[in-house]
């Protein structure tokens, strides 16, 4: 390096370690009877290009700052700015986005020097001292106060205090923030997700009265065999500990063992407790429970467990990571409302608040260490930090400010020592770390294949027959990885339309013991609200290297809209089994690991053609987790002859819950009973050749030279016609490195989006009008021999499609079945699966029933656009003054613009409602997979180019 000539030392920006002055990590809580001040709010605010742009003048007190700029602290300047004027978001996957040459960073280090001024409150005590404390600031800060400069730190998703009593003042004083965006600090912070620099978590200042609490480690076990609970509380400060509720007072450091209720994800008992030091008291929650892995089986209170995760970012499409109190409830009420029991934070800490919710609501947590060194991997991981003795302190402190932080939440059952960042002796030096400061938890890393350093073997993306191999305990392996239960920290990548195959990985969860579960990546798209793009993602800000909409892969909206794929999720992993037992009776299975059912009610509904006749409910013994039994359903009401009939039984909740009311359906299940009659219709109409050239058919006409379909009950059609293309979902389009065939581009390469239509003959019979057709892309010598036969009796039209493959189809068609387009529609009501989208390998939550939407309304709002809102099982439709009968049932979705608009399309705001409604009428669909990353459609959810033969029959809506 050679010397800088400017007068202010930016030095720290690029030194490896953690910072200066900081005091040493402790335990994180709420509030106590310690006075604290919360300096939230408007800052000034002054952008620089550079670290050193400017000097230190703006920290001391009398500064001038009347001409700068406001920012809302807690937030991202690059959020806040008019129209960039704050520069803009940056989103990368794993390529850094400044050269690698750690640990420098680009001149081009835009910085931004935060003021605020304070006074005390009046009840502020005069004796003690007080801690300035910051929650998270991207990616490096310098601070002063009153013009004193009190340190520097590194760490962006993880605390940092300062002691800082002798610097203050009762009134006017200045604390000013000079954060840089890149630093030492940004090598080890490779995530996927946004580049958001900026003071984006809270920042307080805390009176610590004499002797008030340091450090303290709530140690609570719980013993399943006597049912006691175990509570040692050992605090830097002594103190003694009270639990109200157990009779406890105990001193601090000193055991106890009583009986109590464990806390469990399903059951998260906490008891109150106070921490009193001579100086402070601290309110407490405890959890008594043990985690444990005994017998290859991760277990928490003796029971093992199954994980049905999430990965969560922290993410609000206008204020990115700086998440508010009530965003993090939402979160946690979605997950609850939606089964799931387990969030691994990735790839850092939550805001701690984020772990009370947990420790409340009732989630078990893999907390992630903020620790991701990806895009080394470009360098075959040369000078990876991760193995690189320099860079031990700062993963060391890390790690410490994580778990100091964290300890105390009995819901997080697992350390993970980052994401992503390859092997290392620092990562070893990490486990060994937290292992000796928390014995009471498991350390988990993916990258570990040795499982040298974790407790639990984790896998991101295996596909389910190397995920079944490994249940199977044929996967080789180390010594002791061999005798680890599996995990995958990731799984089901949710972008766009999918994931595919959630309920396939479900079966091997259940099947094999060591397959503990997993979590699905991600919970939330990252896109960010736009005014001209809906929501923008990478590339959308001008970035020079980016990676596009893979930053929108959560199984919600950027809104927390729930995606389809979570309510495909939800379904897969009800905690309860509902299947058809023997004659007319229901088997139930408790699929809890720690409740029984007791919180549940059991509702069965008897439907005729997808209309309740009757409802009742159905009494269940309180099964006990595992445990199964048989009741049998109530006599059916009599019904018709020729109608279908099923029920649909639901376990609801009995009584409110903390996170959903009275009877929110937790799981639910449909008998069949008797079949859905195919619709019949005798061909009494002749086709009739008229002067016009058109042919006439009961109540159709159609072009006597192409016998293409004109009206239809005096309501003009174009097509039906046979239709294979799909707008390419993110999964079809695959992820650039996966090995396998990627069906979006061999698709188009194929030219399936281009497909020709030649007639070969239009035939008239006494009940038919038959054309023949073939159906191919320019250049390809496969096609798709296509009969349309038409008939009809005085009011219906009948259509059968006969299809042939011709050649060697070598790929899957993406649909097979029919396109035409009606005049504009209003209302859409069907009989069939719903009520939202469905795929082959992603319909466990379609349900049989009547629906009705607008067209709208049938839409799935992927960030960015693709193939969406197929409805499955569809008996019949009714939309734009027709009635469409299915033999067999099919699949059905109409929009208002063609499959074309929507491929081109790259943001939602690109798709312009035409003046008519396209309508896909499908027999088949190729599934979705899990390809953007991740397995591609199973075999038995491809649509294989195979002769098929399907109807439809037309009519005007009764
Ligand atoms: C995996 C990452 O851990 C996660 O952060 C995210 O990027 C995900 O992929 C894809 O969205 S890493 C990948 C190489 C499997």
């Amino acid at each position: 390096m050679y010397p800088r000539t400017t007068a202010t030392t930016t030095d720290y920006v690029e030194d490896v370690s953690p910072g200066t002055g900081t005091l040493p990590p402790r335990a994180w809580y709420r509030a106590s009877d310690a006075k604290s001040l919360l300096l939230n709010g408007d800052w000034r605010f002054r952008l620089s290009p550079t670290a050193d742009a400017e000097d230190d003048a703006f920290a001391a007190p009398g500064y001038d700052a009347g001409g700068w700029a406001e920012v809302t602290v807690p937030g991202h300047w690059v959020l806040q700015g008019d129209d960039g004027a704050f520069g803009s978001p940056v989103y990368t996957n794993h390529l850094y986005p400044f050269p690698v040459d750690p640990p420098h960073v680009p001149t081009e280090n835009p910085t931004g020097d935060h003021l605020r001024h304070f006074d005390l409150p009046a009840d502020w005590p005069a004796d003690g001292d007080a801690v300035l404390r910051f929650d998270g600031v991207e990616s490096c800060a310098r601070v002063w106060l009153n013009g004193t400069e009190v340190g520097t730190f590194k760490g962006s998703r993880l605390p940092h205090e300062f002691a800082v009593g002798a610097l203050l003042r009762p009134t006017g004083n200045v604390l000013a923030v000079r954060v840089h965006q890149w630093s030492a600090g940004s090598y080890l912070e490779d995530q996927d997700q946004w580049w958001l620099p900026g003071i984006f978590r809270d920042v307080t200042l805390l009176h610590r009265p004499e002797r008030a609490a340091g450090d303290f480690f709530v140690h609570a076990a719980y013993d399943h065999r006597t049912g006691e609970g175990t509570l040692r509380v050992d605090s830097e400060v002594p103190g003694r500990v009270t639990v109200p509720g157990l009779g406890l007072d105990l001193a601090t450091g000193e055991t106890a063992t009583v009986p109590v209720e464990p806390w469990t994800a399903e059951t998260p008992t906490l008891y109150d407790a106070v921490l009193a030091t001579p100086g402070e008291r601290v309110p407490l929650r405890v959890g008594f429970r043990t985690v444990a892995v005994e017998d290859g089986l991760l277990k928490v209170n003796g029971r093992p467990l199954l994980f049905r995760g999430v990965n969560r970012h922290e993410w609000h499409p206008e204020r990115g990571r700086a998440l508010d109190l009530e965003t993090m409830r939402q979160d946690v009420l979605l997950m609850k409302r939606h089964n799931v029991n387990a969030v691994r934070t990735s790839h850092y800490p939550p805001h701690p608040a984020f772990l009370d919710l947990c420790d409340e609501y009732g989630l078990w947590v893999i907390d992630e260490c903020d620790l991701e060194t990806h895009g080394f991997v470009e360098h075959d991981w040369r000078d990876n930090p991760v193995d690189d003795d320099r860079w031990t302190p700062a993963l060391l402190d890390r790690a410490a400010r994580m778990v100091e932080r964290d300890k105390n939440h009995p819901s997080v059952v697992m350390w993970s020592l980052g994401n992503e960042a390859g092997t290392g002796r620092g990562l070893t030096a990490m486990a060994e770390w937290i292992h000796a400061r928390d014995t009471s938890r498991l350390v988990h890393y993916e990258g570990d294949a040795t499982c040298r350093d974790t407790d639990v073997y984790s896998r991101m993306y295996p596909f389910h027959e190397e995920t079944e191999l490994i249940g199977r305990g044929l996967d080789g392996g180390t010594h002791k990885r061999r005798g680890l239960p599996l995990i995958l920290c990731e799984y089901g990548h949710a972008m766009g339309n999918g994931p595919g195959g959630l309920a396939d990985y479900q079966r091997l969860f259940e099947r094999y013991d060591r397959l503990q579960g997993g979590f699905v990546w991600e919970w939330i798209d990252h896109g960010v609200r736009h005014p001209g793009l809906g929501y923008a993602y990478g590339g959308d800000f001008g970035e020079e290297l980016h990676d596009g909409n893979f930053v929108c892969d959560g199984l919600l909206f950027p809104d927390r809209t729930p995606s389809p794929g979570l309510l495909e999720y939800r379904k897969v992993i009800e905690p309860v089994r509902i299947e058809g037992g023997g004659d007319g009776s229901v088997r139930v299975t408790n699929g809890h690991d720690f409740a029984d059912l007791s919180a549940l009610a059991f509702t069965w509904s008897y439907e005729v053609d997808g209309e309740t006749a009757a409802t009742g409910t159905l009494a269940l013994p309180p099964l006990a987790p595992g445990e199964s039994a048989e009741v049998k359903l109530p006599e059916p009401p009599d019904a018709p002859a020729g109608r279908e009939t099923l029920w649909t039984v639901r376990a609801v909740l009995a009584e409110d819950t903390p996170w959903a009311p009275k009877d929110h359906v937790v799981a639910w299940t449909q008998l069949p009973r008797t079949p859905h009659p195919a619709p019949t219709l005798t061909p009494t109409a002749r086709p009739a050749p008229a002067a016009d050239d058109r042919i006439h058919l009961g109540p159709a006409t159609f072009d006597a030279r192409t016998g293409a379909l004109l009206t239809l009950s005096g309501t003009e059609l174009t097509g039906p016609r046979l239709d294979v293309w799909r707008a390419p979902t993110d999964n079809d389009e695959g992820a650039p490195w996966q090995p396998d065939a990627r069906y979006g581009t061999l698709w188009r390469e194929l030219g399936l989006h281009r497909m020709r239509h030649r007639l070969d003959g239009v035939r008239l019979t006494d009940d038919a009008l038959t054309v023949h057709t073939r159906v191919a892309p320019a250049a390809a010598d496969v096609g798709l021999r296509t009969t349309y036969r038409w008939e009809a009796d005085g009011e219906r039209l009948r259509l059968t499609v006969a299809v042939t493959p011709e050649g060697h189809w070598t790929l899957p068609l993406p649909r097979l079945g029919v396109r035409l387009a009606l005049p504009e529609v209003d209302r859409v009501r069907w009989y069939g699966g719903g009520p939202g989208e469905a795929y082959p390998d992603t319909r466990s939550a379609s349900r049989l029933s009547r629906w009705e939407s607008s067209v709208d309304g049938l839409q799935t709002p992927y960030v960015r656009p693709q193939e969406n809102g197929a409805r499955a099982d569809v008996r019949w439709v009714e939309l734009g003054g027709l009635r469409i009968e299915g033999d067999p049932a099919f699949w059905f979705t109409a929009r208002r613009w063609t499959t074309e608009h929507l491929d081109a399309a790259a943001h939602l705001t690109d798709l312009a409602p035409g003046d008519r409604v396209w309508v896909n009428l499908d027999h088949a669909q190729h599934g979705i997979g899990s390809q953007s990353c991740g397995p591609g459609v199973l075999p038995r959810y491809e649509l294989r180019a195979a002769p098929a033969e399907f109807s439809f029959v037309f009519a005007r809506r009764g």
